[in-house]
């Protein structure tokens, strides 16, 4: 049941674009700069940034990506809670005095953040973590927020947020769906 279309490819690229400018601006340049793409549609947005980062300041930053999947527990388990879990070797050893940047599509409760921060912080010791969204949507269950934001996207607990990219979903939007 769709409701609003609230992002065009165009309006995502202005986004993309601006958020790129603020990256570089708060961390005053690309030195110690990492991005980590969280799971499946963080991991485009961060090429992007990347690639938007190399158009500004000619520079090639490193790039890693978080694989933090919902798992529910099979029947040996049942009555765990579902713990997102870092599948990633390729993060070890660099993030170390690093800024990273996380970069994901949705932010909604924020535990998928704390996860991802959690799986970095086991890998070395940052500098600092920052966090890039492409869309906030409110409803926080944890004190995390975002430090680069595409667009606050208000919404109520039963509307749903489909975000599509053209590397994944050949085309690039953000649509509100009541559920
Ligand atoms: P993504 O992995 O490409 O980011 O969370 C798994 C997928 O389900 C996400 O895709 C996201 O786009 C989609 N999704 C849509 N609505 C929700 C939601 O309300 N919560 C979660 N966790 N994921 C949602
Ligand atoms: P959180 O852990 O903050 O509750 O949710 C963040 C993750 O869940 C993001 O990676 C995002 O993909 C997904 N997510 C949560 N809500 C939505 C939503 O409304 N739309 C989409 N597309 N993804 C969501
Ligand atoms: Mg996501």
């Amino acid at each position: 049941n769709k409701k609003a279309n609230v992002m065009d490819a165009n309006a995502m690229k202005r986004a993309l674009t601006r958020i790129a400018h603020e990256i570089l601006e708060r961390n005053k340049g690309v030195e110690g700069l990492m991005l980590v793409g969280i799971k499946t549609r963080g991991v485009p947005i961060a090429n992007r940034l990347k690639e938007r980062i190399k158009e500004i300041e000619g520079v090639e930053i490193p790039i890693g990506e978080l694989d933090i999947t919902l798992y529910r527990d099979d029947l040996s388990h049942a009555g765990d809670l579902n713990e997102p879990q870092l599948n990633d070797a390729k993060l070890k050893e660099q993030v170390t005095d690093k800024n990273v940047v996380l970069v994901d599509d949705v932010l909604y409760t924020g535990r998928t953040v704390r996860a991802a921060m959690d799986a970095i912080m086991d890998h070395g010791r940052p500098s600092q973590i920052q966090l890039a969204v492409l869309v906030d949507r409110g409803h926080r269950e944890l004190p995390i927020r975002a430090d680069f934001i595409g667009k606050n996207i208000p919404t109520s607990q039963n509307e749903i947020i489909t975000v599509e990219l053209e590397e994944i979903d050949h085309e690039d939007h953000v649509i509100i769906y009541e559920k």
